[in-house]
């Protein structure tokens, strides 16, 4: 199966919202008690952005919670490093919960964030992970050679590229590496960062990046997808050439930003079907489905 963009996208505007909201996108996703659960960034009306809860018995009909379970304000001490909002939450089963991953925005710039939660309704915060300016990080699935793993990435690194970075105890991180810069000459020309969860196959870890050119008054975000080695993801062993999602379609060009098709959220189904969750110009949340065995193809 290649990309195939569902045709009654986008599955969630702020129609489904059930309270006033200026926008909902860029999901982090996850499967959880049978059901195809995001944890949608939601912009409120004041401007800054919470997680709301939506859920789907088929991953294409959601319904969306009454109110927001994750807020700005809800992280006590580190209050501070998120009064601007939280944003694009990435989620991580690891060993017995799901660890989070998100954007908080302040006065300081953004940087990465991390929660826990094994219900999806008490989320335990465990604070900064980086410092500013920093974002699209996600944590690998399981532990290589001894260590968790996260990519970030770091804006003072002015080439705008990911990084590795390696823990004991995914509080205290160390041993930066390069990944990969962006791909001049391409859709990727200007920034690359980190999008979904890598998910482990026999070939190598498994994720989708974003590539972003700009392109006269717009940064034109695209959606790739890349392979790197199972025991040494600094190495890069392959990635699509071309994008696997543009922005083509009214609902991706059109909204609060335009030209942007951006992910933080997939689901790897058993029989390697695979549900993308992404948006449409920084205002809704679409789907496009395809399969893993497809997407190990592009990077070869
Ligand atoms: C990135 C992130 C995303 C956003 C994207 C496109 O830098 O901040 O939240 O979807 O830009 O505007």
């Amino acid at each position: 199966m290649e990309i195939v963009k569902f045709e009654n996208n986008p599955v969630l505007t702020i129609e489904d919202l059930p309270f006033r909201a200026n926008s909902v996108f860029n999901p982090g996703a996850v499967k959880f008690n049978k059901e195809y659960l995001l944890l949608c960034r939601v912009e409120l009306p004041v401007g800054r952005s919470s997680f709301v809860l939506a859920r789907s018995k088929d991953g294409k009909k959601f319904k969306v919670d009454s109110k927001p379970c994750l807020n700005p304000g809800d992280h006590g001490e580190f209050n501070d490093l998120t009064e601007w909002g939280i944003e694009d939450p990435r989620i991580t089963f690891i060993e017995d919960k799901y660890l989070i991953t998100y954007t908080g925005y302040s006065k300081f710039l953004p940087l990465v964030m991390l929660a826990e939660t094994m219900d999806f309704k008490n989320f335990r915060i465990h604070g900064p992970i980086t410092e500013p300016s920093n974002k699209d990080s996600t944590l690998f699935p399981e532990k290589i050679n001894g260590y968790y793993w996260k990519m970030d990435r770091p804006s003072s690194d002015s080439y705008n590229s990911i990084w590795l970075n390696r823990s004991t105890d995914l509080i205290h991180w160390g041993g930066f590496r390069f990944m990969t810069g962006p791909l001049p000459g391409t859709w990727a020309a200007d920034k690359i960062g980190g999008s979904t969860p890598p998910v482990k196959t026999d070939e190598g870890w498994l994720f989708l990046f974003h590539g972003v050119r700009g392109f006269g008054i717009s940064n034109i975000y695209k959606i790739g997808v890349m392979l790197v080695d199972l025991n040494k993801p600094w190495i890069v062993k392959g990635y699509s050439r071309d994008p696997i999602i543009a922005p083509d379609k009214l609902y991706e060009r059109v909204g609060d930003v335009q030209n942007v098709t951006f992910t933080n959220g997939w689901i790897v189904e058993d029989n390697g079907n695979v549900k993308i969750y992404y948006s449409g110009a920084d205002t809704n949340i679409c789907l496009a489905e395809t399969s893993l065995k497809y997407l190990l193809s592009l990077c070869k």
